[in-house]
């Protein structure tokens, strides 16, 4: 398994240009050591100062939130400035806003995911209890989910609020959110319900809509995009072929991790499994129902979407009898190879480098 592994050292392009080396070790040691900065950005802002208790209670939600993930799309951020950035631009000075960008997408994705996991029902995160399960958290949760996100705003104000990226920036991050809630209403408002036995929502039309809006935005274009604002000439290279490409890890990220949901343990993914429970239209549900018989499509309309263990376990025997491991495996491979064509065909070589050595990271991921 690949996980972080080194970036390849670039130090010459083809094309002659220079390209700064990185390696993604260093890089995310770096990234972690700006986070007491960010946290004391916000905990010592001029609206917390006569409110000591509040400023300890954001202090623990943003070390709690903000710890033991896995920090993709951060580094995505501080990477992909350092690997577009021209030499003679590039300092300490420049990396350092861009780490500060990247701890912003780790904030809004933070925000996500305690909103994600009240809907959900989810119990776990990160190997650690969801933050509405803290105690005195409950669906006050919801309210700091959107103090996270504030927060995030602050520190996006005080680093940027100067600068002239400042409107793009903001216009990235806020559909980053529009996106986002969109993709998580139609994950919400369309779960299979027995009594509706409305099977029609497992159609690949609606699986792609929901990874495309659910992920491939926020975690994908955003990361992707946003430090193109930060070099000369970038927002030349913000492309539609690019955008297209972002939305097609969305669906391969999003399909792994519908699969991760029924088959990875949880001591691997950090995370309980919800979606049979939930009766969510997942990639796993869908490609089910694509090679059941009927017997088969019987047992998925009676047990899906419940909660009793009992019919989840039923509904895994038979994601097991349909070889959804197998299925997966190919789907996984196919959507491979469609993201090295299109990566392959992109003008830029730095777009290539980069976007390859990320699909390599993503490719086979088990968390
Ligand atoms: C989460 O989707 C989406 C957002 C925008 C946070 P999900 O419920 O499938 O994610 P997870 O499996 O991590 O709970
Ligand atoms: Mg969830
Ligand atoms: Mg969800
Ligand atoms: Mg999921």
């Amino acid at each position: 398994k690949i996980l972080y592994t080194q970036f390849r050292q670039l130090h010459r392009s083809t094309d002659g240009s220079s390209v700064l080396s990185f390696n993604v070790t260093t890089e995310r040691k770096a990234f972690l050591d700006v986070l007491p900065e960010v946290i004391n950005s916000v905990v010592t802002g001029p609206k917390l100062s006569d409110l000591p208790e509040l400023r300890s209670w954001i202090n623990k939600l943003l070390t709690y939130m903000l710890g033991g993930g896995k920090l993709g799309r951060g580094l995505m951020i501080s990477i992909r400035y350092k690997m577009f950035e021209d030499p003679e631009n590039f300092s300490e000075e420049t990396q350092h806003s861009a780490r500060i960008l990247g701890w912003c997408a780790e904030m809004m994705q933070a925000n996500f995911l305690i909103m994600d996991d009240i809907a959900d029902n989810a119990t776990i995160r990160r190997g650690k209890p969801c933050w509405h399960l803290q105690p005195h958290v409950g669906l006050s949760g919801i309210n700091d989910a959107l103090i996270l996100y504030q927060s995030m705003l602050e520190v996006m104000d005080l680093y940027f609020g100067k600068t002239a990226i400042y409107p793009d920036l903001l216009r990235y991050f806020n559909e980053s959110v529009y996106r986002a809630t969109i993709g998580e209403h139609l994950d919400l408002r369309t779960s299979y319900n027995k009594d509706k036995n409305n099977l029609d929502i497992f159609n690949m039309d609606l699986i792609n809509a929901i990874a495309i809006n659910k992920s491939g935005f926020y975690s994908f274009k955003m990361p992707i995009f946003v430090p193109l604002l930060l070099v000369k000439n970038g927002k030349q290279k913000a492309t539609e072929e690019l955008s297209n490409i972002c939305n097609e890890f969305g669906k391969l990220m999003q399909c792994q991790d519908d699969y991760m949901d029924a088959y990875g343990p949880e001591t691997v993914t950090g995370k309980t499994g919800r979606d049979i429970q939930e009766g969510k239209c997942t990639w796993v549900a869908a490609t089910a129902l694509q090679h059941c018989n009927e017997a088969q499509r019987a047992v998925f309309k009676e047990y899906y979407g419940s909660k009793d263990p009992e019919h989840v376990k039923r509904i895994k025997q038979l994601y097991d009898e349909l070889h959804l491991p197998q299925l997966y495996e190919q789907c996984e491979r196919t959507m491979y190879d469609g993201l090295v064509q299109k990566i392959k065909a992109l003008p830029h070589e730095r777009d290539r480098v980069f976007l390859l050595e990320l699909l390599n990271m993503t490719y086979k991921r088990v968390n």
